[in-house]
């Protein structure tokens, strides 16, 4: 045995980017644990960071590249599965044009250095527009709102929670999630902060979550209402005459619009449909305008939603027009050391709503179709129809609205590859899985969650394990599969070298910042708190804020249409919502021991008086339905949880034949997107509306 050693690095599982301290001798982990000195993170960990060696070791990763035929799944050499992807995606291409081959991209590659680096060159390699994610099932209206109103989609404006005095959470649950959009370790700490230093903290949501448990007040809201409060808060200040656009007062294009807008929106008119007294809304905003600093928050539960589009525009409105954008406890924008903003030109046009999904007609944003309409691109004939397909670190089987139709779809394909660290609900699909290197063998910067961190910080981390002969790295297999198609030989560029290019060139390159740099600093370096620099960053032509994009205008009598719909569905009389839990992310942490032991934490979630009307007992079986599918669930009856509203977790329903996840399934639980209806989106942006799923339940 060899001594025992340490190794710091970042936990790439979820945003919130904690240091790790990693205790190891061999190949044995003895301990994970939070690095006290990491600037940034100061010793916070969450459960799933200690799991990390669970997915090292699990014996059912898939390591060698696998073949599904008759006979089952058979190994195959990495060259003989390069070679037949490769000859199979360029006939179908050439028989049925580049758009037949689509791309689906999963969350774990915005948590990877090499694929959020190299991505962009292997999706130019497929020549596809036909190219879809987890982000329309996420944060589209963020992308599309900061590109409307800023003119570039990377650029997020973040809480900035360690200064602000009233923090406002809508449709968020950071203290279980850790934060999202906001990058941000230990955000329970960051808000007792708050508290401690006199400020205020308020949670909007139709749950009585974690995160409003700890706030000073939570305002139950029927869901899907968000962008109905914000209209009304924004009335409120106009009514108020706390206007106040401070250092942007020459900046901000379109205010008259707004207050035009409003008008018709005044909390007491409003106060019915969300379910919030028009007294509470007029001192919510009456008081955050007050304040020295606020800022308005909104997340999940305000994007994945049928008004996403214009819950993320109204947000920014809100924090705009209270002098609250660009400024100290309001929201901001970081600086990061590789800045995605550099290649962005100012006035540069995008490919925002440039086409339309052949299908449904539904808009192409951030380079992207919305995934909702995935499976209509492949079951509907016609010239573009998918015909290949290619999953990159993705579950859409669980994880998008109408999943087990997507399921359905995947087997018209006449082909398909997943790049995956697992045989599971939506690589049983494929015909080829091309097994990835993960977590703790792989090197690590974020570079994503650096553009929406809450401090400028710049920290690397060396793999702990070196990878086995017979594995390739994500970013490795990707250059791969675009030289086989594109015919130009991989460029040979390492992660660490593009890494130190952008370093030294970046914003900090004067202060000597580089990979050696980091690689001497291993707990990570703090680049200080965020500081105005919008009117440097913005990329409008005219380097001004819209506040008044003509797309969101043209959405408000949409909005208006659903004041007229009665408040509760006669078939369906319930709005399904989800839920996140601390010990999984996601449909893929589920094969870990340590993370699902106990009860089979996949419930329904209801309020007593709903159950009492139902003949509904706790732990009894519930069979829920919408329009589109049904499932048997366990009741959980508390008062966390408003009248009307029930709710269930997301990324569960590991219940499938032909996976390899034995534990998971071990505690199978079912899927809330096989009731989420994949026809519900938030037409302005495609995301998919999984909140707000009307259901019926009866006992089973
Ligand atoms: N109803 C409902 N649905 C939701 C949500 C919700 O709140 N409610 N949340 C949505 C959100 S926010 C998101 S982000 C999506 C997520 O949707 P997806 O990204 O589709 O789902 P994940 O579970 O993140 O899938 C990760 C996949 O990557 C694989 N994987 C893990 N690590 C690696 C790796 O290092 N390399 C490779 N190649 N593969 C890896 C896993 O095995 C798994 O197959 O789900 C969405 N779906
Ligand atoms: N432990 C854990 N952490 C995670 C993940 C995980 O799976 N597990 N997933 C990661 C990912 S991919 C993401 S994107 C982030 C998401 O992080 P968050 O944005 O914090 O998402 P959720 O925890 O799902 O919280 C969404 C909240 O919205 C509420 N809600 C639902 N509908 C409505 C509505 O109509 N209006 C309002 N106001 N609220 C509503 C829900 O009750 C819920 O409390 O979490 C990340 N972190
Ligand atoms: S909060 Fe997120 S980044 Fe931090 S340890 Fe947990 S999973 Fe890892
Ligand atoms: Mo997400």
């Amino acid at each position: 045995m060899s001594e025992v050693k340490t190794h710091l690095r970042t936990c790439n599982i979820c945003e919130a980017m904690c240091g790790l301290e990693i205790k190891y001798q061999d190949k044995q982990i003895l301990s994970i644990k939070g690095d006290k000195e990491d600037p940034f993170s100061q010793g916070h960990i969450c459960p799933k960071a200690t799991a990390l060696q669970d997915f090292y070791h699990d014996k059912e990763r898939l390591k060698t590249p696998i073949k599904r035929t008759e006979n089952g799944w058979v190994d195959i050499s990495w060259q003989d599965a390069f070679d037949e992807i490769i000859e199979k995606f360029k006939t179908i291409q050439e028989t049925q044009g580049k758009n037949a081959l689509g791309v689906y991209l999963g969350n774990p590659n915005a948590h990877n250095l090499g694929n959020a680096m190299f991505l962009p060159a292997f999706i130019k390699s497929l020549g596809t527009v036909n190219r879809y994610s987890s982000a329309s099932t996420d944060q589209m209206p963020h992308h599309v709102a900061s590109n409307y109103m800023l003119g570039a989609g990377i650029l997020i404006p973040v809480p900035d929670i360690d200064r602000t005095d009233f923090m406002l959470i809508i449709g968020g649950n950071p203290v279980v999630s850790n934060g999202s959009m906001m990058t941000a370790p230990n955000v329970q700490g960051r808000m007792k902060a708050i508290q401690k230093r006199g400020g205020k903290v308020v949670v909007v949501d139709p749950r009585r979550t974690e995160t409003a448990k700890m706030a000073d007040e939570h305002l139950f809201i029927r869901p899907e209402k968000d962008a109905l409060l914000l209209l009304s808060m924004i009335h409120t200040v106009f009514a108020n005459q706390q206007i106040d656009l401070g250092h942007l007062e020459n900046y901000v294009e379109g205010l008259d619009k707004i207050e035009s807008l409003v008008k018709n929106f005044s909390p007491q008119e409003m106060s019915d449909y969300i379910g919030i007294d028009a007294s509470a809304i007029e001192k919510l905003a009456t008081d955050m305008a007050s304040a020295k600093s606020a800022v308005c928050y909104s997340r999940m539960g305000a994007s994945t939603q049928t008004f996403g589009g214009l819950c993320q525009w109204l947000t920014n409105v809100f924090n705009i027009i209270t002098g609250n954008f660009d400024s100290e406890g309001g929201a901001m924008f970081p600086q990061p050391a590789f800045d995605l903003l550099r290649r962005t030109e100012r006035g540069q046009k995008t490919s925002y709503g440039r086409y339309q999904s052949r299908v449904r007609k539904l808009p192409f944003f951030n380079g992207e179709f919305p995934v909702a309409t995935l499976a209509d691109e492949i079951t509907t004939p016609g010239q573009d129809q998918i015909k290949a397909l290619i999953t990159v670190a993705g579950n859409p089987v669980l994880s998008s609205p109408s999943g087990d139709k997507l399921a359905v779809a995947f087997e018209e394909l006449d082909f398909m590859v997943s790049v995956d660290i697992y045989l599971n609900e939506t690589t049983k699909h494929a015909n080829i899985i091309l097994p990835a290197t993960t977590g703790l063998e792989n090197s690590h910067y974020d570079i994503f969650f650096n553009s929406f961190s809450v401090r400028n910080n710049a920290k690397y981390s060396a793999p702990l394990f070196e990878k086995e002969d017979n594995q390739r790295a994500d970013w490795e297999i990707l250059k791969e599969i675009a030289a086989g198609l594109s015919g130009r030989p991989n460029d040979g560029f390492t992660p660490e070298f593009v890494l130190d290019m952008e370093l030294k060139s970046g914003p900090y390159g004067n202060q000597g910042l580089s990979l050696q740099k980091l690689i001497d600093n291993p707990h990570g370096i703090d680049l200080g708190a965020l500081k105005p620099c919008i009117i440097e960053r913005i990329k409008t032509s005219d380097g001004k804020v819209n506040l008044a994009p003509q797309l969101y205008l043209d959405d408000i009598p949409r909005l208006k249409d659903m004041l007229s719909q009665p408040a509760r569905d006669k078939d369906y009389p319930f709005d399904l919502i989800g839920r996140r839990l601390a010990r999984s992310h996601n449909t893929w942490t589920q094969n870990s021991k340590r993370l699902v032991k106990g009860k089979n934490p996949v419930t329904l979630q209801l309020n007593p008086k709903d159950a009492t009307d139902l003949g509904v007992e706790n732990g009894q079986l519930l069979s829920v339905s919408s329009n589109v599918g049904e499932i048997k669930i366990e009741a959980l009856i508390n008062d966390d949880i408003l009248q009307g509203v029930v709710s269930m977790p997301q990324g569960w329903g590991h219940n499938q034949k032909d996976t390899g996840m034995s534990i998971a399934a071990t505690q199978p639980g079912v899927s809330i997107n096989d009731l989420t209806d994949a026809n519900r989106v938030d037409l302005l942006t495609g995301n998919a509306a999984l909140n707000g799923t009307k259901v019926s339940i009866k006992v089973a």
